[in-house]
């Protein structure tokens, strides 16, 4: 009986404690989103690395890049550098299918699981370039 009350002061604590972790790990769910958003900007064919804004796009390991066609041009988001045998072997819009940016408003994604720098670039206008830093 005299220990009582220590039990439930402890069991007040405990729970409190559980409340805390749980109200912080949705913290830290809100505070950083999954996705990273991106744009081809208007005039992008004509332009070099200014083409893609933000450049470089920052990200961190599991987070996706969206990339939204704001332009009224036909673009694409490859992979690798001009000429490079890994052209668009991480990630390719591509000149069909879905994925294609063949227009305003289209929109690409990726999901990135490494950390690294990705170069990629617009295959129908290979003077727009851009990086990905994830970290
Ligand atoms: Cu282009």
């Amino acid at each position: 009986m005299v220990n009582k009350p220590i039990y439930l002061a402890a069991s007040l604590l405990a729970i409190l404690s559980v409340i805390v972790i749980g109200a912080s790990g949705n913290v830290s769910v809100f505070a950083q989103s999954d996705k990273v958003q991106a744009s081809i900007v208007p005039g992008a064919s004509t332009l070099t690395d200014t083409a893609y804004s933000p450049n470089p796009i920052e990200a961190a390991v599991g987070q996706t890049v969206v990339w939204t066609n704001d332009d009224s041009a036909f673009h694409t988001v490859t992979s690798g550098t001009v000429g490079a045998a890994n052209v668009g072997k991480d990630f390719d819009s591509g000149l069909a299918g879905p994925t294609a940016l063949t227009s305003k408003g289209k929109t690409f994604e990726h999901k990135f699981d490494m950390t690294g720098e990705y170069p990629y670039y617009c295959i129908l206008h290979p003077g727009m370039v851009g990086t990905v830093i994830v970290k």
